[in-house]
This record gives C-alpha cells, sequence and structure tokens, in this order.
C-alpha cells in the first residue's frame, strides 16, 4: 500500500520514479454523437458551471491505442471507505473497482490517486444546512450544488483509501474538498471553477499528455475529472469497468453524455492490462 507516497494537500508536490512496465496492445472506444442538446454540455452533476468539449488541444485517444505509454497517467479518483458498500456515502458495488484498479496500476508508469477530504461541517453536507437533508440540492455561491451526506472527513477512516487498494508507485496524492466553502469533485478545479488543485501543472511538468480515469463514482468525481482534464487540453480516457457510479436522478447518463460530447474516451480495463 502506498509506500513512498507524496501528500499534496494545497499545492505543492513531491515525486518519485518507478519502473516502465510494457503493456498489452488494443483498441479504444471512441465517444459517439458530439451533438449537444442545448446550449452547450452540461456538467456531470449539478455542482456548478458547465462542461465545455475541448474544442482545441488534443483528439481523444490520440491514437486510438488504450496501450500505456509514455506521456500517459493513471487517475485513481476516490477509492475511500465512505464510497464503499456500508459507508457513509455508499456507491453501489465501488467496492469493485479495488481488483480491477489493482490489475491495471502497474502498466502505468505514471499514477495519481485522489481523496475527497472535507473539513468538518463543510458546505456539501446537508448536516451543514438548517431544513436540508442529503440528496436535496442547494444553490451556493457558485451555482448549484448537491447536499450529500456527511463523508470524507479529514483524518477518519471513512476518508481513508480502501485497504486493499494497492498502487504502491503512485508518486503522488491530491487531496480536494478541504475549503470550506467550496467543494470539489474534480481532481482538477474546484467548483468555484477558479481554484486549482495543481494536479494540471504536475502533470504537465511531467510531460503528461493523456489521462486514464478510473475510481468513485463515475458520475461525479470521476466525470468532472476527466471533463476538466479535457478542458485543461489533456486526452482522457475513462476506464468504465474500473469505475461505479451513485446514479443520481439520472446523472450517470448525463454524464456519459456530457464525456462524450468533449471528446473523453472510454475503455474497458481488458484492453489496458
Ligand atoms: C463524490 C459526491 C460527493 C465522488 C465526492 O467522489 O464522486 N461524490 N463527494
Ligand atoms: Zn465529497
Amino acid at each position: 500500500m502506498l509506500a513512498r507516497r507524496a501528500i499534496v494537500a494545497a499545492g505543492t508536490a513531491a515525486v518519485a520514479m518507478a519502473a516502465t512496465r510494457a503493456p498489452a496492445q488494443a483498441q479504444v472506444t471512441q465517444p459517439q454523437g458530439a451533438q449537444a442538446q442545448g446550449a452547450g454540455a452540461q456538467g456531470a452533476g449539478t455542482q456548478g458551471g458547465a462542461a465545455r468539449a475541448g474544442a482545441s488541444g488534443a483528439q481523444p485517444g490520440g491514437d486510438a491505442s488504450p496501450r500505456p505509454r509514455a506521456g500517459d497517467a493513471l487517475l485513481v479518483v476516490d477509492v475511500q471507505n465512505d464510497f464503499m458498500p456500508g459507508g457513509a456515502l455508499a456507491v453501489p458495488r465501488g467496492d469493485e473497482v479495488v481488483p480491477v484498479i489493482n490489475r491495471l496500476a502497474p502498466a502505468f508508469r505514471l499514477a495519481v490517486l485522489t481523496q475527497d477530504w472535507h473539513v468538518p461541517g463543510h458546505s456539501s453536507f446537508a448536516s451543514s444546512h438548517p431544513d436540508r437533508k442529503p440528496f436535496d440540492v442547494l444553490k451556493l455561491a457558485y451555482g448549484n450544488q448537491v447536499l450529500w451526506p456527511d463523508h470524507c472527513v479529514q483524518g477518519t477512516e471513512g476518508a481513508a483509501l480502501h485497504r486493499d487498494l494497492s498502487v504502491p508507485h503512485a508518486q503522488l496524492v491530491i487531496r480536494k474538498g478541504y475549503n470550506r466553502d467550496v467543494d470539489s469533485y474534480s481532481a482538477f478545479i474546484e467548483a468555484d471553477r477558479k481554484t486549482r488543485t495543481g494536479l494540471d501543472a504536475w502533470l504537465k511538468a511531467k510531460g503528461v499528455r493523456r489521462v486514464f480515469c478510473c475510481g468513485l463514482a463515475t458520475d461525479f468525481c470521476v466525470a468532472w475529472t476527466a471533463l476538466d482534464a479535457r478542458r485543461l487540453g489533456f486526452e482522457a480516457i475513462v476506464v468504465e469497468d474500473a469505475c461505479r457510479a451513485i446514479d443520481l436522478d439520472g446523472s450517470l447518463a448525463r454524464a456519459w453524455d456530457a464525456m462524450a460530447k468533449a471528446g473523453v474516451g472510454r475503455v474497458r480495463a481488458a484492453a489496458i492490462a
């Protein structure tokens, strides 16, 4: 588990490298249908602004091979106890991503883990708002925010990574959602759509051009991370069977739709490793 890991809580990074690995070859599925319904691609959750397709920048999937290569990184999003069955914000079958990610990760020379990392009393918690209950939507300064049960509170067991997650060569752990008044589904940009986590600069300093996204939840933190990756000029591919969704009022279908429109690719883990 996570030997030699570097923790980034506020935009500083530390680094360690690991060996490369030659993975198997396969095909990536390109997203279909780029027609927007209405004005612009809609963000996956109801957190803040709309996702905009990266019209410029790299094409999704690049050479259309999901075979990990130099310039690729694996982003393992929020594989934390509170998102597991029985957890505070359980994602159905969330635990099933763990063995898939463990098998996938060695194919990537660069791997980053993220943790949802809220202060007690965080504004995304229903308990922080009088007369509100979990899964209500509330308008906050930056836009609509789904209110969640208290989850992933800093330093708690619920915020810890799943004990069986094994990505020992991960060089960076990005924590997000630690500003009380701003949520962050995305590993790149907080819900105010301004505040950066530092991940973009870190990846670019490493020469990363393409990110593979996996983890929890498909329709919130994974989708927002993949959409922001596109917005920031990366190619982005979601490893669909290495993710599980919350699926709140159609959020999963909306997320895949927004990702397709933004040029996020979609692949199965077996095509990678
Ligand atoms: C997440 C809801 C609230 C996620 C985090 O990791 O997808 N979802 N906080
Ligand atoms: Zn959260």
